[in-house]
């Protein structure tokens, strides 16, 4: 899989057969869909594609031109992470990763709901430094504090149950950049290990699971690209082991 991210000007790549998503390796709503085409072990392809340069073809697949979207048949696409998991946990029924019982299913999603206040507390505190007041902390706290509550309340590993399900891969991909907000000098913003003890054994068991695990970024990672986008210049093939090109040393001259 290539790390590049295509950008104008740049061509669609032949489609495979395969199911294709439309992302960005450092999007949290694009990491969701990856989480789940991964827990149900589906075979897709991956397209990163430059959000500030973006190619022609997106609008195709994505009427704003945002990721996820995933292409299931050629040509036909969907967008939105929570409209493509909830669409490929029922058309993939094979290992389901909604609850069976409809009453914890809509629970999971007013948690979902709920969470997205401190989702937005952590995007403007990454990106919007300047913006940053201390009812922001005190709504991303709030929103730790009542994962934590939930985790403690249902006393399983996660909050699908024994195993990570649709409700912890939604959240997921938020914890793990929440990581990166202390590195990027904002300490107000760490998950203490004290009073967030539930939380943190949650987070650690998350990063085992191997659908996450295969994707997963370290806080570093996060907190550099967060950087670079903050500075309004996202380096969004940091990753990109193929720009790196084969410098080899010259030979001296006898
Ligand atoms: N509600 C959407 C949000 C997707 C979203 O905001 N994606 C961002 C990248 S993380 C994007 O595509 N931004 C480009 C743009 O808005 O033009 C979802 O859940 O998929």
């Amino acid at each position: 899989m290539s790390e590049k991210h295509l950008q104008t000007g740049d061509v669609l790549p032949p489609y495979s057969g395969k199911l294709r998503l439309f992302a960005m390796r450092f999007c949290p709503y694009a990491e969701r869909t990856v989480l789940v085409l991964n827990a149900k072990g589906l075979q897709y392809d991956l397209v990163f594609i430059n959000l500030d340069q973006k190619p022609e073809w997106i609008y195709n697949f994505s009427p704003k031109g945002t990721v996820p979207a995933l292409e299931y048949e050629q040509g036909k696409a969907i967008f939105d992470s929570n409209i493509i998991n909830f669409y490929l946990d029922e058309k993939y029924p094979d290992g389901p990763l909604q609850a069976s019982d409809p009453l914890r299913r809509a629970e999971d999603k007013m948690l979902v709901e709920e969470f997205a206040s401190a989702q937005s507390a952590f995007y403007t505190a990454a990106f919007n430094p300047p913006a940053l007041n201390p009812t922001m902390v005190e709504t991303y706290h709030k929103g730790l504090e009542r994962l934590q509550k939930e985790l403690e309340s249902r006393g399983t590993k996660f909050l699908n149950g024994d195993s990570a399900g649709l409700v912890d891969y939604t959240l997921w991909p938020f914890l793990e950049r929440f990581e990166a907000l202390p590195l990027i000098g904002k300490p107000e913003f760490a998950i203490d290990k004290t009073k967030y003890a539930a939380l943190v054994t949650y987070i650690e068991a998350m990063k085992n699971v191997p659908a996450v695990k295969s994707y997963y970024l370290a806080a570093e990672t996060h907190a550099k690209f967060m950087e670079s986008r903050a500075k309004g210049d996202p380096n969004y093939n940091m990753l990109d082991t193929s720009a790196v090109c084969c410098m080899r040393p010259r030979k001296k001259k006898e």
